[in-house]
């Protein structure tokens, strides 16, 4: 089983541009990786542009129906707006109406007030754009954020899904347990199995080491 094109085009150009690096790397959640994924390094013009419409591509290839993008911030709000602007290129009726919309980190008491900024999510269906997803703990905020506003979430879209157990002695993913509690779709565009398939070398061996010892059960 070869992986499509666009997928080995963005796992080269991650690797060219060391947004995904090979070394020792202590995670959010404490595990010690020897593989990052960092969104943030898509900080040119061109490889922003890539970013956004691999997001682009995987929504519009997926059956997943919104009203509004939304980035959690900080991290987010590029990947919502640029996402919102490749998604209106790539098919300018289709996208037309798709609001897009990020939350505050602090919430403003003055001007227009609240945490939300951009398109109103009262109502509406939600696509949630992140770029990484390990323990679930940043896309549970979103979620909670969504809710608070009065959103319904739609899905949930992200770079990379880490395909790791959430605890020691499990076999779900974060996602799958996201999926599993509120039956939303999570599509990644890149998953841990990819990223193992498509890296050569002492990278991969060691990728497939690190899954053995904390990957979930497909
Ligand atoms: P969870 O909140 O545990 O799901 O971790 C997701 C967050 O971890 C991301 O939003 C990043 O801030 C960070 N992260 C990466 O960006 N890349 C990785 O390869 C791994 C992590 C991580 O710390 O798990």
């Amino acid at each position: 089983m070869s992986l499509p094109a666009h997928k080995t085009a963005l796992i080269a150009t991650s690797i060219e541009n060391k947004i995904l690096k090979f070394g020792t790397y202590t995670l959010k959640s404490g595990r010690v990786s020897p593989y990052f994924f960092n969104a943030g390094g898509f900080n040119t013009a061109a490889l922003l542009s890539t970013l956004a419409n691999a997001y682009a591509n995987t929504i519009a290839e997926s059956s997943l129906e919104f009203d509004v993008v939304f980035g959690p911030a900080y991290k987010g709000i590029p990947l919502a707006s640029t996402t919102a602007t490749a998604l209106y290129t790539l098919d300018p009726v289709r996208f037309a109406n798709i609001g897009y919309a990020f939350n505050r980190k602090e919430a403003k008491a003055h001007g227009e007030g609240g945490t939300i900024v951009g398109a109103d999510l009262k109502g509406k269906r939600v696509l949630v754009v992140d770029d990484v997803i390990t323990a679930g703990t940043a896309i549970r905020e979103a979620m909670g954020i969504i809710t608070a506003a009065g959103g319904e979430l739609a899905g949930i879209v992200i770079a990379l899904d880490r395909q790791e157990r959430l605890v020691e002695d499990g076999d779900e993913s974060a996602i799958q347990a996201v999926r599993r509690e509120t039956g939303v779709t999570v599509v990644p565009i890149l998953t841990l199995a990819d990223l193992i398939e498509g890296v050569e070398g002492e990278a991969r061996e060691n990728m497939k080491e690190y899954r053995a010892r904390y990957g979930a059960k497909a």
